[in-house]
């Protein structure tokens, strides 16, 4: 028998924001169940407008997370990081620090640098939807910051140098601490180069789209990229673009990667569990991989 369609007024979400840069909590919306396309399409709407959206006491199960995920489009399976993928659901890769089979996990310290997910691959990630099954008593936050406001708020000129650039994205940028386990990573995703400036394919919006795991623009020497790239990741991580995520258990956060960057932060003790779970939406084909003798420029 097939679940029945709750009747929600989604068309008329109740929109609580979440700071002055962006994000916002839909609130007392049941998101377990069936939606209709008008519903889904309402929650996109204010997902195009806000770039992140926090949904509160979510209980459901690792199936309901991926068919609801499924409503805004097609799952990665994390070939890119293949490994701490919950069991028999390669759609949902598990960050934590609890120990898996006796050892450390290799998702312990993911995201420690700000980035956009999967940067560094050919199909960077549209969008992800993490949610919070364990937490520390205090810390485990993860920042949020708006790049359609970050490249608003360049000078016209500068808008115009950086819509000519290709970033290169490099694995061996982010952050990992098994150098070995690195580098075998770096093999399976090569540095490739994608546009600086990306046009959102749904809003229009144009947003900056450059990372701490930038090493360079494609064409030029890092020497020179280096202080481009510094200024534009300190710009768009201002205080004032930001808004910061303190967790609660049962909290679901989705964010737009293509018009937003985000880092997890260490500001937790170690010994202390703290396990989430993510969908990752495919974002479009997109970039180059840059051949060996430019990335050494
Ligand atoms: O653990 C977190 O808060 C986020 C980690 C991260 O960067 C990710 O899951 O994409
Ligand atoms: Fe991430």
């Amino acid at each position: 028998m097939g679940r029945e369609v709750v009747e929600r007024k989604v068309p008329e979400l109740d929109l609580r924001p979440l700071s002055n840069a962006l994000g916002a909590e839909v609130c007392g919306l049941d998101i377990t169940g069936e939606f209709t396309a008008a519903q889904t399409a309402a929650i996109r709407g204010a997902w195009n407008e806000h770039h992140i959206l926090l949904f509160r006491d979510v209980d459901w199960s690792p199936a309901e997370h991926i068919s609801f995920s499924r409503l805004f489009g097609e799952l990665d399976i994390h070939e890119a990081t293949p490994f701490d993928r919950l069991e028999g659901y390669p759609e949902l890769l598990e960050v934590t620090n609890k120990p898996k089979n006796g050892k450390p996990s290799e998702t312990r310290n993911t995201g420690r640098n700000w980035h956009s997910d999967y940067a560094y691959t050919n199909r960077p990630s549209a969008s992800s939807m993490l949610y919070c099954v364990e937490k520390p008593p205090v810390g485990g936050d993860t920042m949020f910051c708006n790049m359609v406001r970050a490249y608003d708020e360049l000078s016209p000129t500068m808008k115009e140098i950086v819509e000519g650039l290709h970033a290169v994205f490099d694995f061996s940028l982010v952050g990992r601490q098994n150098s070995e386990k690195t580098a075998e990573l770096r093999l399976l995703n090569p540095p490739i180069a994608h546009p600086a400036v990306r046009v959102h394919p749904e809003s229009g919006l144009k947003a900056l789209y450059v990372s701490e795991r930038a090493s360079h623009f494609h064409g030029m020497s890092k020497a020179e990229s280096r202080p481009i790239i510094d200024y534009l990741c300190r710009h768009a991580t201002r205080h004032e673009n930001v808004y910061r995520h303190s967790w609660h258990t049962g909290d679901l956060v989705l964010w737009d990667n293509r018009t937003t960057m985000h880092v997890a932060l260490a500001d937790f003790d170690q010994t202390k569990p703290r396990r989430m779970l993510r969908t990752t939406l495919l974002g479009e084909p997109s970039g180059f991989l840059v051949p060996k003798a430019d990335e050494a420029a």
